[in-house]
């Protein structure tokens, strides 16, 4: 298994300059002929002689022949193996032509990686290294051509033959076939090559460019999703025009294809031209979708279409650089759901987000920097870390220079490296330089792994009425980086009086300066401090009383605070903060450390009780008609499980478990009424609406009833019964499902057999209903997620359905961690079977695993023997194995 070094990057001995693709697909077997034009890097006196050899990418592929220039290869001229294909003494031309024919079979490929067959359809998937597993190749993204691609097939079968670019012809051929051929004018690199054939409709709308270019929009689904594609297409245009405001970057082809597919990997692929969709992100109606659906296709739909500028025009030179576009084009989305609904539920949700998942996965063993130093297999790249922490390091450039600053560095960047593979120094240069800006040790970001902890402690001198804060940051030691540099942190920060205002801030004293915060002569109520090295003081002066400070206001760095807050800064921030952000945060903050406390006690067999002034900051949140409802949902949920744990020297699943439902339901007891009134005072009977207004009044209302229903009381049972029958969308009859079924009993089984029965024609729908009941915590939960493994309407070929029954199941403090050992051992046993079909599915499944030391002995023993059970089984793939044996390290 070779390990892959980007300090052993070289550039490419040969580029790529035309390719020319044929496809013709078969029922038994599909021939791909290509036609590349290539040359050399290097001519006349600076070129080697003999030339170097041409090694080209491939795998699980036939060779029936090569030709250069015309000419037939004999076997002595090649070398081939099962990765490998070189050409052994290309000419020595300034150009010259290669052509290739192999054989593919992508009815038999089950990875869902280069081109296989979903619901009878063909489809690719290149990204990362799958263009590979089409025909030989320079399978990097540093190699940019120019494609055009013919595609052959049954014009019964396949009557839509798509590809990148624009149709130039197309037309019948004999035997009942037909053909399509594309043209793409603009270079890429070959994992944004697409290929699409099927029975597929469209539903076709269109976009005025702000230079007034009509581009033809067009989504593709089996007929009977057509009308499903409204949400879709609407988020589609609003993406165009958002980038077009924002940014000012216009769409650059007069056409844009999304295809939807039930089997897919990950979420979307951005190819050019031809966004290819896993269907629960584009499909949805106000009775099959939820909320949180309708808002992840507006996520991501506007990220594909972003990377038509932020990853497709300007690419990557290797995959190490991929946050260079995810991290960007991650926060490119992130600011257009802000736009499209509310900035600060918006970052609350980023931030969970964010520290549900990247932060543990920034203290274990795969923890690795936003740019990785190395790799074993690419597919396992596509992290929390890679995606949104580099999202966060994005944010930060903005949080230093401002909005016009950031706009300014992004034209810059845009001005430089249009049709280039480029590099994370390359978008940093350009942020520095368009803004003459003082960076030091900002790089670092993306070189060293690791959360930091920043300490803060403050001091009012109520004589010299000066306030200082004084900052010291610690990076821990991650697998193969025990030392580390300290960082450039911008930590926005506001200091609140006694009144609940932002005080005026008008200069800070620092490392012997004095800094003007102030602009135009007004005072500033936030300012960004630059924290640089490990210990830093700044002093405010003019401050005429000891203020409440608001600190890393919009979580203005990816961070851990600690600070010398009390509670009762805390309760202040919550009630007045300016800042909504961080009004949240101090309220969550409130709730980590009392759960800590509670789950101390629970731990010592102390009674548990709940603190008065905790039930009645709920109870104003909950009254507080000025807030934002989805805020309230979001300030009244308890912290998670998970996010506890990380907290814990030892986590113990079954403490933090019991002291989450323990306050649940004595929140719940204590303000019944309250509640109550919520559920009805938020209940709608008009039509679905997709907005900011709806959609936190239904989050508002269903959080209540979820409080509600852990009374276990038969009045509210019968209460969410009725909400479940009379809901008239899928958010809430699933909110009202979801709060019915968190007890065993007969009413759960009702339920659950009536929901199925509804919604059993619709797998996207049938695919929530697994993983409701793969994530319930009822005790012996593993047996009936093993019996679901055999329901009809599972398969484990299908990425969303395993994300949702074995996904989901992971996310059980109770069953996946039970003491037993069944869930550890169910999760090895799957990933095993999974593996065989789908290695990069299997691989995102083990890592479940890779906490395993942060649990008691006798966990550790248990997921460690899976652990080692998986890396010494035969046969194994790579991608599961750079996973598992790393978790081991
Ligand atoms: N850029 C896309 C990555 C992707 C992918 C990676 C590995 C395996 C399958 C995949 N499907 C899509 C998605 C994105 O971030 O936009
Ligand atoms: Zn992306």
């Amino acid at each position: 298994r070779k390990e892959i070094f980007l300090k052993d990057y070289k550039q490419p001995d040969y580029y790529f300059d035309t390719v020319d693709l044929t496809f013709s697909l078969g029922e038994e077997q599909t021939v791909v002929s290509s036609n590349i034009t290539v040359y050399p890097r290097l001519e006349g006196a600076a070129a080697s002689s003999p030339p170097p050899p041409l090694v080209l990418d491939g795998v699980n592929l036939k060779l029936v022949s090569i030709k250069i220039d015309g000419k037939e290869l004999q076997k002595e001229d090649y070398h081939l193996d099962a990765r490998h294909l070189t050409l052994l003494s290309p000419p020595d031309t300034a150009r010259f032509t290669l052509q290739i024919v192999t054989e593919i079979y992508p009815q038999k490929n089950t990875s869902l990686d280069g081109l296989y067959k979903s619901s009878g359809n063909f489809v690719t998937q290149c990204e990362a290294e799958g263009f590979r597993k089409i025909t030989y190749y320079q399978d990097r993204p540093d190699i940019m051509a120019k494609y055009t691609c013919r595609v052959e097939g049954d014009k019964t079968l396949y009557p839509v033959l798509l590809s990148n670019g624009n149709l130039v012809e197309q037309g019948d051929l004999e035997g009942g076939k037909h053909y399509a051929v594309w043209e793409d004018p603009h270079k890429k690199p070959c994992y944004l090559f697409a290929l699409v054939a099927g029975n597929l409709q469209s539903r076709d709308d269109s976009f005025v460019t702000r230079s007034g270019r009509k581009v033809a929009l067009r989504i593709w689904t089996p007929a009977k999703d057509v009308p499903k594609t409204v949400h879709a297409m609407y988020t589609l245009k609003a993406a165009m025009k958002w980038d077009e405001d924002v940014f000012g970057l216009e769409y650059d082809l007069d056409l844009f294809n999304i295809v939807a597919v039930p089997d897919f990997n990950m979420g979307a692929m951005e190819n050019k031209s031809l966004n290819i969709f896993n269907s629960v992100l584009v499909l949805a109606s106000p009775e099959t979708a939820s909320d949180a659906n309708y808002a992840a296709i507006l996520r991501v739909i506007g990220h594909e279409y972003f990377h038509n500028w932020t990853g497709n025009r300007v690419t990557c030179r290797d995959w190490f650089q991929l946050s260079l576009k995810e991290g960007l084009t991650v926060f490119r989305d992130q600011e257009f759901s802000s736009d499209m609904g509310s900035r600060a539920v918006q970052r609350i949700q980023d931030v969970l987000t964010l520290r549900e998942l990247q932060f543990p996965q920034d203290a274990g063993p795969i923890a690795h920097p936003v740019r990785p130093h190395s790799y074993i297999k690419m597919d396992n790249f596509y992290t929390p870390t890679v995606y949104r922490k580099g999202a966060e390091v994005v944010r930060m450039y903005k949080t230093l220079l401002g909005s016009q600053g950031f706009r300014r560095g992004m034209d810059l960047y845009f001005k430089r490296h249009d049709g280039q593979a480029v590099t994370c120094e390359d978008f940093y240069a350009a942020m520095r330089d368009a803004n003459n800006a003082d960076f030091a040790n900002f790089l670092l970001w993306y070189s060293q792994a690791g959360t930091p902890t920043v300490k803060v402690t403050s001091f009012y001198n109520s004589e010299a009425k000066t306030y200082s804060l004084k900052f010291s940051q610690e990076l821990p030691p991650t697998p193969g980086q025990a030392l580390k540099e300290p960082m450039l942190i911008p930590v926005a920060v506001g200091l609140l009086g006694s009144n609940g205002k932002d005080m005026p801030l008008t200069s800070v004293y620092h490392d012997g300066m004095l800094q003007v915060v102030s602009t135009d002569g007004k005072p500033a109520y936030t300012t960004v401090l630059q924290i640089k090295k490990k210990e830093e003081e700044f002093l405010f002066s003019d401050i005429s009383e000891r203020p409440v400070p608001s600190l890393l206001r919009g979580y203005s760095a990816p961070i851990r605070l600690d600070s010398d807050l009390t509670d009762a800064d805390l309760c202040f921030l919550l009630a007045h903060d300016s800042d909504e952000f961080n009004r949240w945060e101090a309220g969550q903050v409130l709730a980590r450390n009392m759960m800590l406390s509670l789950v101390a006690d629970f731990q010592q067999n102390k009674p548990l009780a709940l603190k008065a002034d905790f039930v009645h900051g709920v109870r104003s949140l909950l009254s507080d008609g000025s807030l934002d409802k989805e805020f309230i949902a979001k300030a009244i949920d308890l912290p998670g499980v998970g996010e506890i744990m990380d907290m814990m020297d030892i986590a113990d699943p079954d403490a933090v478990h019991a002291v989450r439902s323990f306050i649940r339901k004595h929140l719940a007891t204590e303000l019944k009424a309250e509640f109550l009134k919520t559920v009805e005072n938020n209940r709608s009977s008009e039509p679905y609406v997709f907005d900011h207004s709806n959609m936190s009044r239904r989050s508002l209302k269903n959080i209540a009833l979820s409080y509600l229903t852990s009374l276990e009381d038969a009045q509210i049972t019968e209460l969410a019964l009725n909400e479940y029958k009379t809901a008239t969308n899928m958010t809430d009859q699933f909110a009202a499902l979801t709060a019915l079924v968190q007890y065993p009993g007969k009413t759960r089984d009702d339920v659950l057999a009536d929901f199925y029965g509804k919604w059993k024609h619709d797998f996207l729908v049938v695919n929530k209903w697994f993983g409701l009941q793969a994530v319930s915590d009822i005790p012996g939960n593993v047996e009936n997620v093993r019996k679901l493994l055999k329901h009809p309407a599972f398969d484990l070929r299908n990425p969303n359905k395993v994300r949702s029954l074995i996904g989901r199941f992971r996310e059980s403090p109770v069953n996946f961690h039970a003491k037993d050992g069944s869930g550890y051992k169910f999760l090895g046993e799957i990933v095993l079977q999974l593996d065989k079909i789908n290695p990069k599915g299997a691989a995102r499944m083990v890592s479940a695993f890779s906490r395993w030391r942060r649990y008691d002995e006798t966990r550790q023993t248990l997921a460690k023997a899976q652990l080692e059970m998986i890396v010494s089984t035969n046969g194994i793939s790579e991608n599961v194995f750079e996973i598992a044996s790393k978790s081991l390290a």
